[in-house]
């Protein structure tokens, strides 16, 4: 990385941060050809999204000038789009009826539709349009696009020239401008893109790029000197939310009942998301792949697939009826979307596509047949909510003999932790599991740590400015 690079980079790291978008839609890339193969690519950032009389609009090659495009008609298939929708848009009709071209279906989280198709836009011409009879046709000198909401305001936009043209320069942030032509056969795409805050900067900013290698329609942008990709800033649009996962099991004589707290959806009626809920007594940790579908029943390794249940969904009984001595470890990993049109079941996992797994922040529990009444644990007085470098003793008063213990934390053995006490640093449900001579196993119940991270004091902008603001997270 050249050191240009770097000081311009830091220099658009500190713009953004005094002046802070969060855009819920952006322009990622588009292409230049002639018009029938020309395409935009947009991608939404803002959960149950209404797009219904939004806007997506070009520019004359001065940028000077809005041309036309298209408005999202107004019907139901734009009311409530989910965060992480790709949409592209062939900026004429639809250039084959293969799934890749020609992909009406939002289930999966991306779609691929026409300009002239009259189902889901208006054609739209700007009160200064020039070309009425030629909107949305880039140019190679130069050119915008750009979306406006429902109310006509700006959202983003994304535009090629050597030199900006007065529109450009006039346009409100956050705007993005690759300082060059755009030849046909050629993409402008914003790379890196690998933050919300990349997605705006001062012309000729090196956060985006045009060349006519790793065009990328409807998949993360990839530089034009790389393969490396945007990926994670796609799939952390496109997989759901779940702020601290709690999953809790009772076991009874004949099954196992499971419930746990919601992950964040904010429109359960499109059943777009959903749980995948998992079973494994051998210890394997599993993770789903993304994109992948799996079936009820499909075992992986250790591992099998309970179930897949509805987001609004907070419970479950699994009617299996546990051994004394053996452990059953549960993970419920929450998804949104489904199988992808073009890709199937298997898609390439850091293509984003098709079904995504928060595998970040997903639920555990162990469950273990209970053959007497565990230990209460104590704690030694101190609070179990505390800042980043507290910590709280957890202990039971003694251990019958011939019983070995094992502190757990959300259902995970602690190693090294094989005492009558614990002091615990981290969040998470922590329990001691005690083994019995007869290999059967003792549950106390469970304290729940919870760790706040300290407040750190950040000056900006550095010692050598003048003045600083003082920034508390
Ligand atoms: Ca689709
Ligand atoms: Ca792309």
């Amino acid at each position: 990385m050249n050191p240009r690079f770097l000081i311009a980079l830091s220099i658009a790291s500190l713009l953004t941060l005094v002046r802070v978008f969060a855009q819920p839609v952006v322009v990622s890339e588009y292409y230049n050809d002639n018009p029938p193969q020309e395409w935009t690519e947009i991608l939404v950032l803002e959960d149950n999204l209404d797009l219904r009389g939004w806007v997506v609009t070009d520019n004359n090659a001065s940028q000077t000038a809005r041309q036309g495009g298209v408005r999202f008609k107004s019907i139901p298939y734009w009311q409530h789009v989910r965060a992480g929708t790709i949409i592209g848009i062939w900026h004429r009709d639809y250039i084959s009826n293969s799934p890749q071209d020609f992909d009406t279906s939002m289930a999966d989280g991306r779609v691929m539709l026409a300009k002239n198709d009259t189902r889901f836009f208006d054609p739209y011409a700007a009160p200064d349009v020039q070309f009425p009879d030629a909107p949305m046709n880039l140019a190679q000198e130069g050119d915008i696009m750009e979306i406006f909401d429902a109310q006509g305001n700006h959202v983003h936009g994304l535009g090629h020239r050597a030199t900006p043209g007065s529109y450009w320069l006039a346009m409100p942030e956050p705007k993005l401008n690759t300082a060059s032509a755009l030849n046909n056969g050629q993409s402008n795409r914003v790379f890196p893109g690998s933050v919300l805050s990349q997605y705006n900067g001062p012309h000729g900013a090196p956060l985006s790029e045009a060349c006519a290698v790793n065009i990328t329609r409807t998949l993360p942008n990839k530089s034009c000197s790389s393969s490396v990709s945007n990926w994670e800033f796609w799939h952390a649009a496109r997989r759901p939310q779940w702020t601290f996962p709690r999953l809790q099991a009772t076991v009874t004589s004949s099954n196992v009942q499971l419930a746990w707290n919601s992950a964040l959806d904010p429109y359960p009626q499109d059943s777009t998301q959903g749980y995948l809920l998992v079973r494994d007594s051998a210890g394997q940790d599993f993770l789903p792949e993304q994109g992948r579908i799996y079936r009820d029943g499909e075992r992986i390794g250790s591992t099998v697939v309970l179930a897949h249940l509805p987001s609004t969904a907070t419970s479950y009984i699994d009617p299996v009826s546990l051994v004394c001595g053996v452990s059953y470890t549960y993970r419920l990993f929450a998804y949104r979307y489904g199988q992808d049109d073009e890709y199937g079941a298997y898609p390439p996992p850091q293509s984003t596509r098709g079904r995504q797994y928060n595998i970040a922040s997903f639920a555990q529990v162990t469950a273990l047949k209970q053959v007497e009444q565990g230990p209460a644990l104590r704690t030694d007085g101190s609070p179990t909510t505390f800042c980043d470098g507290g910590s709280v003793v957890l202990s039971v008063p003694s251990i019958p003999p011939g019983y070995q213990a094992q502190w757990l934390r959300d259902g995970a053995a602690i190693s090294g932790a094989t005492s009558t006490t614990y002091r615990a640093t981290t969040g998470g449900e922590y329990r001691l599991r005690l083994r019995r001579p007869d290999g059967c196993f003792v549950l106390s119940d469970s304290v729940i740590v919870t760790v706040h991270p300290s407040p750190t004091v950040t000056t900006f902008p550095p010692p050598a400015f003048s003045s600083a603001k003082i920034r508390r997270s």
